[in-house]
């Protein structure tokens, strides 16, 4: 038997990022081609329906590449089994990786506390007076909010919004701008600014953070679901002014997605 690589918190993800070979697939006949899209749909309906594992598949809006799955599952030994799966699941050497990105989902060391809300928001922002009933509601929407949002970091069910967005990035670490070296409370505090910022997106924007130092070329994958692409342009957009972003962040690649039903995901690719 081989051993689960299960990490002791959180799941593991893989974003997996394919060209189609088309010279292939016109070699494949009609018989063929029903099988491989048949395999295909059956595999994603054996991971769809394994324990605590969720697939988004999606079309890649731009020739970087045609086809993209977010996997998450907690053992790293089951997400490379699918992996392999996935890849041949329409023949060999038609799906060919383009890119592709492994992290872990983590919670955080930065989690914004009642009380500092409370003081930096409610007080300091807004000018609540703590004994009002709007302090109170506001207080009870922050900690229903947080408990959900520290149960999805760890353990989230992603919606199918349409449209996804990924992109890899990592805190720099030159000179007089190292992040790392930075002690934590300045970096709670400027944590505690990109969080307010990310905050004014909630309903329009579903972000998951995932970890990735140590596993991947750079420290997080930034994952965005969105059902209007202006929100992922101007939440970026307002970010980098954040000083997190504008002096510490430094950003990979992005992939724009679409997640699409199978079927309309063949038509979409010309399978
Ligand atoms: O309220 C809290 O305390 C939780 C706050 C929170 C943390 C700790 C948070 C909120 N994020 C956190 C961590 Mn985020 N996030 C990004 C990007 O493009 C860019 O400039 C940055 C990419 C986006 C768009 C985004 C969105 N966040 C992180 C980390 C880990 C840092 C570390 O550990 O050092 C990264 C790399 C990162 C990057 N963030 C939010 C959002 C949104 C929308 C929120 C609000 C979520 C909500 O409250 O509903």
């Amino acid at each position: 038997a081989v051993t689960p690589l299960v990490p002791r918190e959180g799941w593991h993800v893989m974003h997996l990022f394919y060209h189609v070979d088309h010279a292939q697939w016109a070699m494949l006949d009609d018989e063929d081609r029903r099988q491989a899209k048949t395999r295909l749909t059956e595999l994603v309906q054996e991971i769809r329906s394994t324990d605590d594992t969720h697939l988004l598949v999606f079309s890649i809006a731009t020739p970087k590449a045609d086809l993209g799955f977010m996997l998450l599952t907690p053992d790293l030994q089951v997400a490379n089994a699918f992996e392999k799966r996935l890849t041949l699941s329409l023949g060999p050497d038609i799906l060919t990786p383009a890119y592709s990105y492994l992290s872990q989902t983590e919670s955080s060391e930065y989690t914004t506390t009642s009380a500092q809300y409370s003081e930096e928001t409610l007080i300091g922002e807004k000018g609540l007076d703590p004994e009002s009933p709007e302090y109170a509601a506001a207080m009870k929407e922050f900690e229903e909010r947080m408990a959900h949002y520290l149960k999805h970091r760890l353990y989230p069910v992603l919606p199918d919004w349409p449209a996804i967005c990924f992109y890899p990035m990592s805190k720099r670490r030159s000179g007089a701008d190292n992040w790392y070296s930075l002690p934590f409370e300045e970096r709670k505090e400027l944590m505690g600014g990109h969080a307010r910022t990310g905050r004014a997106y909630s309903g329009r924007i579903l972000q998951l953070i995932t970890g990735s130092t140590g596993l991947d070329e750079h420290e997080w994958g930034v994952t965005l679901l969105a059902k209007d692409t202006i929100d992922i342009k101007s939440i970026v957009y307002e970010m980098r002014f954040d000083e997190v972003s504008a002096r510490y962040g430094e950003f990979g690649d992005f992939y724009i997605g679409m997640q699409l039903p199978l079927s309309e995901l063949f038509r979409r690719l010309c399978l």
